[in-house]
């Protein structure tokens, strides 16, 4: 049975095939349209209906406020109503709704759904990780070149970043047996706790794009880490998931070794001009 606060999922299924109201936020890259705003209207004032002492951050209200609140030890809601609006706007069917609880700052509930697809990813912090009602599990595979891996290549398009993301892209696709680039930070965590995809990297998130996928992936055994291999930060997430403790680990070392190779490059391009 599906959640509740993820009842209004029709609005997504019913829109992604029609016209939408495109706006943009940070650039030409960064989509928004009135279904996103719409979802997130919706499932706040259903979930503060339901427990009016949580607070809530959602994506669209801190857009719209230019300003991203301090996570508290209070029970939080954090809302993606929309992840994937490129692929929504586009009508590629790789879409979906993530909302995490965080009670004192640990995430205690991940639910992620894709309305087209018809899949709901959930988790409770010591219960496992389901899709659709079936327990998931992460994928046992350890070796890079045995993986099918994950990132997003449209940081590409941030000038600043370019060459880092594009090195770490091709650090990825040498070694890996495919990679894949799907536009849906949350519904690609979930790949990796099913085992659909052995791993996913990305920098330059918020809280909403992951807080849910992160908390699915730990439950379906999987394991989260910050980029720099450390301790994965939720308020400012830069995210490297895998399957296992180990592949983690060889990816934190190809993701430093691509970036150290990208540097020198760097280095060598001023010294020329
Ligand atoms: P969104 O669809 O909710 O914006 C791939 O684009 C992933 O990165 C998606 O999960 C997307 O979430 C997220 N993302 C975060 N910031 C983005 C931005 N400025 N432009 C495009 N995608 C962004
Ligand atoms: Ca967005
Ligand atoms: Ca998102
Ligand atoms: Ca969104």
């Amino acid at each position: 049975m599906k959640p509740k606060c993820i009842l209004q999922d029709k609005v997504i299924r019913d829109a992604i095939q029609g016209c939408k109201n495109i706006e943009t936020k940070a650039g030409d890259w960064d989509l928004v349209t009135e279904f996103d705003k719409k979802v997130e209207e919706i499932l706040i004032h259903n979930l503060a209906k339901e427990f009016p002492t949580h607070k809530f951050i959602g994506e669209e209200t801190v857009s719209s406020a230019n300003h991203l609140p301090e996570l508290t030890d209070n029970p939080t809601w954090i809302i993606d109503p929309i992840d994937g609006t490129t692929n929504f706007v586009h009508s590629f069917p790789f879409t979906c709704i993530s909302i995490a609880l965080a009670v004192e700052k640990e995430l205690e509930i991940g639910i992620v759904y894709n309305p087209v697809l018809e899949q709901l990813f959930t988790a409770r912090k010591g219960r496992g990780a389901y899709l659709n009602g079936k327990p998931i599990k992460s994928s046992s595979i350890e070796e890079l070149e045995h993986s099918l891996l994950c990132c997003e290549a449209s940081y590409a398009t941030i000038e600043n970043i370019r060459d880092i993301t594009l090195g770490r892209v091709e650090a990825f696709v040498s070694v890996a047996h495919g990679i894949r680039t799907m536009g849906s930070a949350a519904l690609t965590l979930c790949y990796v706790a099913m085992s659909a995809a052995e791993g996913y990297h990305t920098d330059n998130l918020m809280p909403w794009d992951v807080a849910a996928g992160v908390l699915i992936v730990r439950e379906a055994g999987g394991v989260v880490v910050d980029t720099n291999g450390g301790e994965f930060n939720i308020m400012a997430p830069k995210v490297i998931a895998a399957g296992n403790h180990k592949l983690v680990n060889e990816l934190v070392k190809l993701i430093k070794k691509a970036d150290a190779k990208t540097l020198q490059k760097r280095l060598i391009h001023e010294a020329t001009i």
